[in-house]
């Protein structure tokens, strides 16, 4: 690979390293007393409510779905800013809701009060989940997961989303008694980890063949949470226009825009494998760019992508998670670099919203 601003950059390094953080991250919390103290303090409540900004409300998203696919239990993802302006609407039955704060740095303002006022005001336990230790939200919240191994220097969240999202995953399953998820993970971790260097060497060949206008991201389910972020990446890296849609919505409308310069990105679910597929082609035939991320392809995919990436991992839907962002954070940062900007430093960003 020739060097250029993004090979040299921290946000590169610290994505390719993504695939040992999950494993260092699997180990720490193989058996971990503050589980069983979280899941003690949440056992009567029927509701897991997931409140975060940026990078880390899109973390949530795909949290709050994998935890009501894996518990059972209702979840959700709200931004901070909506318990702050309109609590109302977020209809907080304070008896039966258990409170997720997310946050990287701990210090985003909206995050740390919406804190106060779901442990103050609605006197909701509250869970803190951050990568740096001590932090304003440790300081609101009732109990608190640090995962300073997965903190980066890079601006944007490449490493600490998916390695905070592997955690709650692991959360999730211990309150659910999966037993055999914690080792599904660890056998995605170790099949990947080989792969990511060449993928990420695929994803800057691609770039530098394709000119884009418009960047779209779709994902069902779990996946939309990851489509969510694959979108922020894009924009917050490259200063590109992208949007995020429910793979089947894409027809009600936006595929207006469809073209060669439009990029389509798939998560591909296995769950609706069939139907996300078909509009893969269907695009396909409109004439856009197609990237499709998916476990295991078929005849179909191959033919209806551009840029197809295969994890091939024996693992459940979940444990996907993860993995299938990564070509997406790599789309972010070739895209960057092509236009002669710095991932390690977008325009108009900073790594943290401190507001007055
Ligand atoms: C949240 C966040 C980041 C975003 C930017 C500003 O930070 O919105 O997701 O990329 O850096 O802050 P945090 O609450 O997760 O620290």
């Amino acid at each position: 690979m020739s060097t250029n601003p993004a090979e040299s950059s921290h946000t590169l390094s610290e994505l390719l390293s993504q695939p040992q953080t999950w494993q260092n991250t699997l180990r720490k919390f193989e058996s971990n007393e503050l589980f069983d103290a979280i899941l003690e303090q949440a056992k009567n409540r029927k509701e897991w409510l997931f409140v975060a900004c940026g990078s880390s409300l899109y973390l949530a998203t795909a949290a709050a779905s994998s935890w009501t696919l894996m518990t059972g239990l209702r979840a959700r993802a709200i931004p901070a800013s909506e318990i702050l302006l309109f609590p109302g609407a977020a209809s907080l039955e304070a008896s039966n809701v258990h409170a997720v704060l997310v946050s990287r740095s701990g210090s985003t303002s909206e995050t740390v009060r919406a804190a106060t006022v779901l442990s103050r005001e609605n006197k909701i336990p509250t869970l803190g989940v951050t990568c740096t230790s001590p932090s304003p939200l440790a300081d609101a919240c009732d109990l608190t997961i640090a995962l300073p191994e997965a903190n980066e220097e890079s601006m944007v969240m490449t490493r600490s989303f998916t390695s905070l999202l592997v955690l709650l995953q692991l959360l999730a399953a211990r309150g659910a008694g999966r037993s055999e998820f914690p080792s599904a993970l660890k056998a995605m971790a170790e099949h990947f980890a080989p792969q990511i260097h060449a993928l990420a060497a695929r994803m800057k060949a691609f770039v530098s063949e394709h000119t884009f206008a418009d960047y779209v991201f779709l994902g069902q389910g779990p996946f939309y949470g990851i489509a969510s972020e694959g979108a922020l990446k894009v924009t917050e890296m490259s200063c590109s226009y992208s949007q995020v849609f429910h793979a089947l919505e894409f027809r009600h409308g936006p595929k207006t825009i469809v073209g060669p310069e439009t990029c389509l990105t798939f998560f591909l679910s296995q769950k609706g494998f069939e139907e996300e597929s078909e509009v893969l082609a269907e695009m396909k035939g409109l004439g856009a760019t197609t990237v499709a991320i998916c476990n295991r392809a078929n005849d179909l995919i191959r033919r209806s992508s551009d840029f197809l990436f295969e994890l091939g991992a024996d693992v459940p839907e979940l444990a996907l998670l993860a993995p299938f962002l990564v070509p997406a954070q790599l789309l972010g940062l070739f895209t960057s670099a092509k236009k002669g900007l710095n991932p390690d430093s977008p325009r108009n960003l900073s790594r943290v919203v401190i507001l007055e």
